[in-house]
Order: structure tokens, then C-alpha cells, then sequence
């Protein structure tokens, strides 16, 4: 039976990806290199300090661990005026429809993301109070695809792993949720989320009915 499910933010509820793409390649290009949209598919579900070892290795730089705190705080600031202007447009479709659904029967509802800067985007369209537990980058010492943001999410509403639905459009928050013995529902595309157990394009294609025919926990 499935009892929680346990939602990845950025690309699942809301597309921030956008927000984070600008912001890297306008530090790029300070760096005086291109960050392309095609670069920026490798920073998704991926935390911060990584994602800027990516892109600096994209642009062929080698800086010392100062440096390279100072630019994440530089990236980030740019984010933050970004995100600030969020609002409940910006949800998903398909989103606030399944997370009421999952509310009205009775499944837990968590977040598991890892971004530090999830609870100002939840507050900003609306989305906290759909929540029973929120577990973000502020709270994990491991990044995906190790599976202790959702282990975290499943203790916190106390539910077993296996009675656990993730929802993910990361390759590597797609193995962090099986590694944590969940099932795992893709968003986007079947060819790069070939690991979930089902791959839909949205969550405006799923129903808390279908899961439950699909998925005999
Ligand atoms: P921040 P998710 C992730 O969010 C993003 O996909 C990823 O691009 C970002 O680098 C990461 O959060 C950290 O975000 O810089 O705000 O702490 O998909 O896990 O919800
Ligand atoms: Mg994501």
C-alpha cells in the first residue's frame, strides 16, 4: 500500500532549473567562457559546491576553495533575487492537483530536495502548507544519489521506505529513491530516467488511482 510520497522540488513542483541555468552562465560568462543549456542538464538534482565544479571544469579553471566559495555565494545571490519573485504561476501542471489528492486520501506528503534555498521558493508559490514533512539541502550531509534526503523524508513521517512513492526528473535522485528501496516515478523523459520504475512527463499524468494499480505495495 502506498502510504507517502516524496517529492523532489526543483523540476517535479516548480521549474526553477531556469532560474539556476541564468544565474550559472551569467557567472560564466564573468569567467569569460559559454554555459550552455546543454551544460547546464548536468547540474540538475545536483547540489552546489558540485555544480560549480562542473562548470568551472566546463570553462578549464582551477581556482582554490576561497575562490570557489566566494562564486557560489556570488551565483547564489543571483538566484535569491530570482527566486524572489516566484509565485504560485510558477507551480508545475499537474502539481497542486496531486498534492491535494494525495492529501484528501490521507498519504503523507514530504519534500526531498537538495536545495538550500527550498523554503523561500515553497513559501513564495504557496506550496508549504501541502507538506507534513520538508527535508532539503539544509538538512542532508550527502547529496543524491545517496539515498539520505528521502530516508530522512520517510523517518520524518514515519513510514516505511517500501510504502514510499519518490518522484524525481533527476537520474540521480532516480537511484538515491531505489537505493532507499522506494519506487520511483520519473518526470520527463523515459531516455534519460531509464532507472525509475515508471517515467511520466508531468504529474499532470498521474493519479494517486493509477500508482495504486501500478504499484501493489
Ligand atoms: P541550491 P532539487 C536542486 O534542486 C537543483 O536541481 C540543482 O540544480 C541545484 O544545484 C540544487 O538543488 C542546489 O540548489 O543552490 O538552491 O542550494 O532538484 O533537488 O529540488
Ligand atoms: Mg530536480
Amino acid at each position: 500500500q502506498i502510504k507517502a510520497c516524496l517529492f523532489d522540488l526543483d523540476g517535479v513542483l516548480v521549474d526553477t532549473a531556469k532560474y539556476h541555468y541564468i544565474a550559472w552562465k551569467e557567472l560564466a560568462e564573468s569567467l569569460g567562457f559559454l554555459f550552455t543549456e546543454q551544460d547546464n542538464e548536468r547540474l540538475k538534482g545536483v547540489s552546489r559546491v558540485a555544480s560549480l565544479n562542473i562548470l568551472l571544469e566546463i570553462g578549464g579553471l582551477t581556482l582554490d576553495e576561497e575562490e570557489k566559495a566566494q562564486l557560489a555565494e556570488r551565483k547564489n545571490n543571483r538566484y535569491i533575487e530570482y527566486i524572489a519573485k516566484m509565485d504560485s504561476s510558477e507551480i508545475l501542471p499537474g502539481a497542486l492537483k496531486f498534492l491535494e489528492e494525495c492529501r484528501d486520501q490521507g498519504i503523507k506528503v514530504a519534500l526531498g530536495s537538495a536545495s538550500k534555498n527550498a523554503m523561500t521558493i515553497l513559501n513564495n508559490t504557496g506550496l508549504t502548507p501541502y507538506f507534513d514533512a520538508i527535508i532539503d539541502g539544509t538538512h542532508t550531509s550527502a547529496a543524491k544519489p545517496d539515498p539520505e534526503v528521502f530516508l530522512l523524508g520517510a523517518t520524518a513521517v514515519n513510514i516505511h521506505p517500501e510504502h514510499c512513492v519518490v518522484f524525481e526528473d533527476a537520474e540521480a535522485g532516480i537511484i538515491a529513491a531505489t537505493r532507499a528501496g522506494m519506487i520511483s516515478v520519473g518526470i520527463g523523459s523515459p531516455q534519460t530516467l531509464r532507472a525509475a520504475n515508471m517515467v511520466v512527463p508531468s504529474l499532470a499524468h498521474i493519479s494517486v488511482a493509477v500508482l495504486r494499480e501500478s504499484f501493489a505495495v
